[in-house]
């Protein structure tokens, strides 16, 4: 693993509707992510927030998304820190803020890599667009965005799409998938553990499964972890809970393999809304698995 981290706060709010979320940078950083890295021997550097200000929420006339010129406008900032990190030699790791902010981080690292492998952990599979969303929200949005599939403003990100390819994702956690996703999973072939996989042959197996998939395509790939991948009695603090979900314990595991197999090189906790968390919880469960992630053991 890279001995050197660059934290990326990215606190904005704006790809859905539950304020709060914009605190998930500050509750993660109070949930004691420095100190738990560093304990590990990382050269941790925390470089604070992007600036998102508080900007008037408005709704693009055309496409009747939520924010979208600002999510692009904050995204690109994101994206050039990310990048930034890369270049300077360090592992991004940074925190949300809603999961539009995906859209920006997977800006900034798949500019350094021709066939990055993603990881989207989370109860949904963000590969809406426009026309299949059922809410306008641009948290629903970020993996299609990614794979070129939306509106141009999200996928022309950086100034070239599509970030990734559709062989080159793994979807683990998924429980609740739209129409319209449902439909793009199939088309693209895409891989998905749903909940009903890991009930079946076990998160051991999903795991193995995931990591073989990637050996051979890439030695980069990129986690991004939605906090509501988590059960909600797990991690309540986010605005999309969804019943049925991946334990903590589940988690650890994934992040211990996932650690063991050496292959994340960035990475990405969101959702975390610490207005509809209980005494922190979320976080300090983001902080934990983000231990596992980076090779802590219990002996
Ligand atoms: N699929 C729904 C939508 O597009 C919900 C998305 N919410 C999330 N995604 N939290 O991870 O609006
Ligand atoms: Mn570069
Ligand atoms: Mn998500
Ligand atoms: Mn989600």
């Amino acid at each position: 693993m890279n001995k050197k981290i660059m934290i990326i706060g990215m606190p904005m709010d704006l790809g859905q509707m539950r304020r709060g979320v914009d605190m998930g940078p500050s509750a993660i950083r109070y949930a004691g992510i420095v100190e738990r890295l560093s304990s590990l021997n990382y050269e941790v550097h925390d470089i604070g927030d992007i600036h998102i200000g508080r900007p008037e929420i408005s709704i693009d006339q055309d496409s009747k998304l939520r924010n979208l010129e600002l999510i692009a406008e904050k995204n690109e900032l994101l994206a050039n820190e990310v990048h930034k990190a890369i270049e300077n030699g360090a592992f991004p790791l940074v925190f949300g803020g809603d999961h539009s902010i995906a859209i920006g981080t997977l800006a900034g690292v798949s500019k350094h890599y021709e066939n990055l492998g993603v990881i989207w952990y989370d109860a949904h599979g963000d590969l809406n667009t426009a026309e299949t969303s059922p809410s306008g929200n641009i948290h629903g949005m970020p993996l299609a965005a990614s794979l070129g599939l939306g509106h141009p403003a999200l996928t022309q990100l950086g100034g070239y799409a599509p970030k990734i390819k559709p062989e080159n994702v793994v979807i683990i956690g998924a429980r609740a998938l739209d129409e319209g996703e449902k439909v793009l999973i199939k088309e693209k072939g895409i891989k998905v553990y749903t909940m009903h996989e890991i009930d079946l042959i076990g998160m051991t197996k999903v795991i193995e499964e995931t990591i073989e998939h990637f050996r051979g395509r890439t030695n980069h790939v990129h986690l991004s972890l939605d906090l509501d991948g988590l059960d909600p009695s797990d991690a309540p603090g986010v605005g999309t809970p969804v019943i049925g979900g991946i334990s903590y314990r589940e988690s650890h595991l994934a992040m211990e393999m996932l650690a063991e197999a050496s292959i994340i090189t960035s990475a990405e906790f969101v959702e975390v809304n610490p207005i509809l968390d209980e005494k922190n919880k979320t976080a300090i469960a983001a902080v934990a698995l983000m231990g596992s992630l980076f090779g802590e053991k219990l002996l």
